[in-house]
């Protein structure tokens, strides 16, 4: 009887075509918190009074200093074995791709090209008036900061109500319906539109794998569900598959 593990490695052996969406969970074990775990972002303050631009109009300073918290923990953290092997995967198939809702630009930072980043990334800000980026790299305000032309400068990431980047989710659609293999890792599944790709995958065909610590909702509707660390899980899956591409060439 095959494990669990044995399972998705028979399925990347013949997959032209593998996706992994990812989520918070991916990056917990680089040190970054989560949303809705224990310990999460959103255990202490709720997302609408931060993660909208509603929030950010009402109390710009708040918001400002919560994105400058989160911009300083990424100068402190490092990829994990998870990102590492996601990145490595990239090179072990024929079509590779990487849709995350993570706004940490790990997986970049480990290696990973083929990125689609669905709601933005915490390293770029533009001014809400002119559009103009502007490289924030090493200050952190705790004040709301003005571009040149007097408007507020946000984080380039997809608040709640606001629409996705159009490209970064049209091409994650187009990913999702045409893999062979859907890995969903480390995220809760539920926020909007996101977490439609690990759906559409699954209609259109895909072999849907979860790697998550627990349930969640599209558990029912997985293949396989691999309940651990993706930061141990991922090693062990692209380490299996290496052996056995060896042993079938
Ligand atoms: C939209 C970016 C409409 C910013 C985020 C009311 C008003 C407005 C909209 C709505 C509404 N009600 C519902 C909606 C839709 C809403 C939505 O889905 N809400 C949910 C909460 C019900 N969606 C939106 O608003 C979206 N936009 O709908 O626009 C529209 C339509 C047309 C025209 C105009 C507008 C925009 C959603 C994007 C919001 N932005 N973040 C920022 O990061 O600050 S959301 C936030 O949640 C993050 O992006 C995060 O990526 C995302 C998903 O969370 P997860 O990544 O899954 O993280 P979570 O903590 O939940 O889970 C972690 C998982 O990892 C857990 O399962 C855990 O078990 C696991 N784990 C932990 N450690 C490990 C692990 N697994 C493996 N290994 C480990 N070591
Ligand atoms: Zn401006």
């Amino acid at each position: 009887m095959k494990n669990n593990i044995e399972k998705v490695v028979d399925k990347l052996l013949t997959a032209k075509f593998v996706v992994v969406f990812t989520g918070a969970g991916v990056s917990a074990e680089s040190g970054v918190p989560t949303f809705r775990d224990k310990d999460g972002l959103w255990q202490k303050l709720k997302p609408e009074e931060l993660a909208s631009f509603d929030a950010f109009m009402r109390n710009p300073d708040l918001v400002t200093e919560w994105y400058s918290h989160r911009r300083k923990i990424m100068t402190q953290v490092q990829p994990n074995p998870g990102h590492y092997a996601i990145a490595e995967m990239e090179s072990l198939f024929e079509q590779f791709a990487v849709v995350t809702q993570n706004v940490d630009n790990l997986h970049r930072r480990a290696g990973s090209r083929r990125v689609y980043e669905l709601h933005g990334n915490i390293e770029r800000n533009y001014c809400i008036k002119c559009k103009k980026y502007h490289e924030l790299k090493d200050i952190f305000p705790d004040k709301a900061i003005r571009c040149e032309c007097g408007g507020l400068i946000r984080p380039d990431v997809v608040w709640f109500g606001e629409m996705l980047p159009e490209d970064q989710y049209q091409e994650s659609i187009v990913c999702a319906t045409s893999c062979d293999i859907l890995f969903s890792v480390g995220t809760s599944a539920v926020v909007y539109p996101a977490a439609y790709i690990p759906i559409y995958a699954k209609r259109s065909g895909a072999f849907l794998v979860e790697i998550n610590m627990n349930f969640t909702e599209i558990s029912d509707i997985a293949d396989v569900v691999l309940i651990g660390k993706s930061g141990e899980i991922l090693p062990k899956i692209v380490e299996e598959f290496k052996k056995q591409k060896t042993r079938i060439a």
